[in-house]
């Protein structure tokens, strides 16, 4: 604040001192640590900055730094020092475990590791085991170019990440422990894949299909889909189904985890009758796989449908219900 905290009013009818004013305080820009990025573009008051280091650098500091009201970032000024924890890998495929591995992992660990594959592929992840302390050490997935923050975040040591396929060909998995206790770790395979073959969807909205859709999909399919709201909950509603009874299966869920099942595997030729959504949760996910034939010698062109933000109302105006199993609303 600038000018006088107390104004009293004199016998001349004038008011002492002067008429404050308050100012926004900024903090300045900070920059970016060398070999690394900061993220947020705001120095003011409350603002709060992102600080990340590159693959093969780690971030020794402050991750985050808020400006306070005196002007001053909390913290100090993260450094990235080069790290053998971390990497940048190529396709087609490969193993990612986490330090020491299958024996605890160490305190204070900041590792990226950074895939990529070839242009017309995605990067599919399939994680075989993950602990890690809950709420401390987590282990964070982040899409092709969106590396300002991760799109999906893992800890805890109740579930395992469910596969998940980039947008685009690249990447990144980030791991971060804090300063005391730690767990098993994880282990995860990545591989190249076609791009109709899953994908990571977040925000807007638009149609996903089974590959090939509608002339048909492939024997040995496994795809993933990940429909992500940043503030939201997404919702599917199929508008097309028809694939291999019993043998080509659709399994819909939601949660960071996919720990909220809406159906562990669907199949045949009946449409859903309403959408898939969780109300609350930010993340659905969609997996697709089929055996290696087609025992009943019909055509199936597979399964198509729209996605888009969560409305609480369907087409007859009627207040839609949270769905969590499928049985009781297939025609
Ligand atoms: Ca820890
Ligand atoms: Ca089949």
């Amino acid at each position: 604040m600038h000018g006088s905290e107390v104004r009293t009013c004199q016998t001349n009818g004038i008011w002492t001192g002067t008429q404050p004013s308050c100012p926004i305080v900024s903090c300045g820009d900070p920059g970016a640590p060398i070999n690394g990025i900061r993220y947020g573009k705001t120095f003011t008051y409350q603002s709060t900055i992102i600080l990340e280091c590159d693959p093969q650098y780690k971030l020794v500091g402050d991750l985050t730094r808020t400006c306070q009201a005196d002007g001053q970032w909390t913290g100090t000024q993260p450094a990235c020092q080069s790290t053998s924890c971390g990497t940048f890998l190529n396709g087609p495929s490969g193993t990612v475990t986490s330090k020491n591995f299958p024996a605890n992992y160490d305190d204070n660990e900041y590792c990226t590791w950074q895939i990529q594959v070839p242009v017309d592929k995605k990067v599919r992840l399939d994680f075989t085991e993950f602990r890690t302390e809950t709420g401390k050490d987590f282990l964070m997935v982040y899409d092709t170019s969106r590396y300002d923050r991760p799109t999906i975040v893992f800890d805890g040591t109740t579930y395992k990440p469910p596969p998940f396929t980039s947008s685009g060909n690249v990447a990144r998995v980030r791991f971060i422990s804090d300063g005391a206790s730690t767990e098993k770790g994880f282990s995860f395979s990545y591989k190249q894949v076609d791009t109709d073959c899953g994908g990571v969807y977040e925000d807007g909205s638009g149609t996903i299909s089974s590959p090939g859709y509608p002339n048909g999909y492939a024997n040995n399919l496994d795809c993933s889909w990940l429909l992500y709201r940043t503030v939201d909950t997404p919702d599917f509603i199929f508008t097309d189904f028809d694939t291999e009874e019993n043998y080509d299966l659709v399994a819909v869920s939601t949660g960071r985890f996919g720990e909220e099942i809406i159906t562990n595997g669907w199949s045949g030729n009946r449409v859903p009758v309403d959408s898939y959504f969780t109300v609350g949760s930010s993340y659905m996910w969609i997996r697709f796989t089929t055996n290696g034939g087609n025992g009943d010698g019909r055509f199936h062109p597979g399964w198509s449908g729209p996605y888009k933000k969560y409305w609480p109302y369907g087409a007859n105006g009627k207040k839609k219900r949270s769905l969590r199993k499928a049985s009781a609303w297939m025609k």
